[in-house]
């Protein structure tokens, strides 16, 4: 940390050094609901989660029984950026398709 000029009495503090260590990483999960198709979520975590037809498959079941699923593992604004997407891609085909990310414990 820099102590910048004094003004008005303040003191601006900027953050000069890089970033050290790993970003944190987070899940992102997607919620089972009574309305969304399984095709759809398969479509979702085909485009989305860049998940092949099997294993997309495999997570909305997984997800359809249990309730909730993992469909896949991004540091914060990729995680960000793919519960956008869900959201955004639901909103637009009119499910109610729900997605959240945990931060993993590191
Ligand atoms: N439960 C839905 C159905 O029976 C399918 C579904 C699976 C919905 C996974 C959402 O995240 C989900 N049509």
């Amino acid at each position: 940390m820099g102590i910048g000029k004094e003004k008005h009495g303040y003191q601006t503090v900027e953050k000069t050094e890089l970033k050290t260590g790993k970003p944190s990483r987070y899940n992102v999960f997607l919620l089972n609901d009574d309305y969304t198709t399984m095709e759809f979520v398969i479509h979702i975590l085909e485009r989305i989660f860049q998940k092949n037809r099997i294993e997309a498959a495999q997570i909305m079941l997984h997800v359809h029984k249990m309730g909730i699923g993992l469909a896949g593992v991004y540091t914060r604004e990729i995680a960000e950026t793919k519960v956008e997407a869900v959201h955004r891609t639901a909103r637009v085909n009119e499910f109610p398709l729900k997605c959240l990310m945990e931060k993993k414990n590191d």
